[in-house]
């Protein structure tokens, strides 16, 4: 970055803890009531990924695969499947014949899922990119692979419990190919009160439909993860873990009684979440359904992180909607792509050689928080007491460490604007929030303003003021609820958030 123009007391971004260098060095990786591994831990240690095994159940606590349908004739969906995918895995498919194979055990969907969006995928990049019927043959092959590959029931990180799993990539790899060509029996009705309503969509059928730019850039994507995870040399060999966290509402802080002060802060207008802040706890703008509008339409910074590391759209099969008091973390994944742009001009740019160092569990060095942001439709809500403490509770529900973790061995946080694009949230007060979370969780803050270079000053600005006047937690949670209440009675002309603050913090500073 430019020294020059650096405003002042800056803290350093080389500073900053990351990974691998505050690592602190894993226990052995072993299966607990509270993690689920699904590969063979004995044999990991004798350097083998072999999966792990157990009987599969079909129950409301286990993600239900097409291999086993009980409520039927036993397997008598995997047979239909088998019979389709084996005649793609044989090559020479077009986009027909990939819709029919979906259509063959999804028939009470067939007249309502259009595929126009894989037509034009096809016509426009696909014949200059890879070779349609090609991939579809790997991705077929991969997606048969299910039972040898999965042969632990794989639980469902539901709300209220904190439960981890981990896997490796060849594992989500077929369990993604099985999802491009919609295998996953009860998962296609959304409506409210069906069976998975609080899960988010995990088949692609959306994907296929409703052709348009972005679908295409999506689709190139896509197309590029399942080629490089079926290539002889490019077959990925690591394990990824996603850990669902869940804390009691009597073990959040107490926000008013809280005394830390802030901990360090670097803001840059430069710079992204995922690529300078490589090594942190990088942030997932998420929607409370993991993965948002990743397989809709939906194109901001959380889709275009899904797909660029699309392992990530794995949780969606298994992680219910994210209570206030919740997170999903996840640690491993790789990326595979690069792209240019964001929304409408967001457009697939090619590969990416991802040469991220492994941990003792053969995870990259890659972890993502994923915390909702409460969406609001008229921004002027935001300012409720309520509100600002479910963001914080939020906040800190993903930034909290590890409790066996030391301070020193935590890497920093990447963030930005959280909830302040299509959630409508307003930057100056999310940045305070996510500042006074950091604090109580002892960890510092990189914040990208995503090219915003007056926010970057404006943050920058406020934080001194606030550090320097040693403002705790507890006092700037006391301003912000004051500043709720001058906000109800003067909803039309409030004043500036930092401004207001920094008056009350001067006046509490003077007083002591
Ligand atoms: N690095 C840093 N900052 C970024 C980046 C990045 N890579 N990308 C965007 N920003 P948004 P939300 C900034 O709208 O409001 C999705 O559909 C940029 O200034 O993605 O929390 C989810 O699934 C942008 O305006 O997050 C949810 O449903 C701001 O961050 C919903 O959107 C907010 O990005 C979440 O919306």
């Amino acid at each position: 970055q430019d020294a020059g123009r650096r405003p002042a007391d800056m803290f350093p971004f080389k500073e900053l803890k990351k990974e691998p260098d505050c690592h602190l060095q894993l226990d052995t990786l072993f299966p607990s009531p509270c993690h689920t591994v699904l590969i063979d831990t004995d044999q990991f240690q004798r350097g083998r990924l072999v999966p792990y095994k157990g009987h599969h159940v079909w129950d409301s606590n286990h993600v239900k695969l097409p291999l086993l349908n009980l409520k039927t004739s036993m397997d008598s969906r995997w047979s239909v499947v088998q019979k389709s995918l084996k005649k793609l895995s044989s090559g020479g498919s077009k986009v027909r014949d990939v819709q029919m194979a979906i259509n063959s055990y999804n028939q009470k969907h067939s007249m309502e899922w259009p595929f126009d969006a894989l037509y034009s995928y096809v016509t426009d990049v696909q014949k200059k990119e890879n070779n349609f019927s090609l991939v579809i043959s790997k991705m077929a092959q991969l997606a048969l692979e299910l039972p040898d590959l999965i042969k632990h029931p794989i639980p469902l990180l539901k709300q209220n419990h904190s439960h981890a799993i981990t896997l490796s990539q060849v594992q989500i790899s077929c369990l993604l190919a099985n999802a491009f060509f919609c295998t996953f029996p009860h998962r296609n009705t959304m409506k409210h009160g069906s069976e998975y309503a609080n899960f988010p969509t995990i088949n692609f059928s959306r994907l296929f439909g409703d052709a348009s730019r972005r679908k295409t850039q999506k689709l190139r994507a896509i197309f590029h993860y399942f080629n490089t995870v079926t290539g002889k040399d490019t077959k990925p060999d690591g394990l990824v873990t996603f850990e669902r966290i869940c804390i009691a509402l009597p073990d959040l802080p107490q926000w008013k009684r809280q005394t830390e002060t802030l901990t360090n802060l670097h803001v840059s207008p430069q710079g992204t979440i995922e690529e300078e802040g490589a090594g942190m706890l990088q942030v997932d703008f998420a929607c409370k359904f993991v993965g948002g509008g990743v397989l809709g339409a939906g194109l901001v910074q959380e889709e275009i992180r899904f797909l660029m590391n699309p392992e990530l759209i794995v949780a969606r099969l298994f992680t219910e909607k994210l209570a206030d008091n919740e997170c999903l973390k996840i640690t491993g994944i790789q990326r595979y792509s690069v792209s240019y742009g964001y929304s409408d001009t967001f457009e697939w740019q090619g590969p990416y050689v991802d040469n991220t160092k492994r941990d003792e569990w053969k995870r990259r060095y890659c972890q993502i928080v994923a915390i909702d942001a409460l969406s609001f439709k008229d921004p002027r809500e935001q300012y409720t007491k309520e509100n600002i403490r479910r963001e914080l509770n939020k906040a800190y529900v993903g930034f909290r460490r590890n409790p066996n973790t030391p301070a020193d061995y935590t890497p920093a946080i990447a963030t930005g604007n959280w909830g302040c694009g299509a959630f409508n949230g307003d930057p100056k007060l999310k940045a305070l929030i996510q500042m006074m979370a950091a604090a109580v969780a002892q960890r510092d803050l990189a914040y990208f303003t995503f090219g915003n270079k007056e926010q970057a000053l404006e943050v920058q600005k406020m934080y001194k003021y606030l550090k320097n006047n040693s403002i705790t937690v507890g006092k700037l949670y006391q301003i912000l609820n004051d500043y709720c209440k001058h906000f109800s009675q003067h909803p039309r002309q409030p004043r500036g958030l930092y401004e207001y603050v920094t008056e009350a913090a001067g006046v509490h500073t003077s007083q002591l």
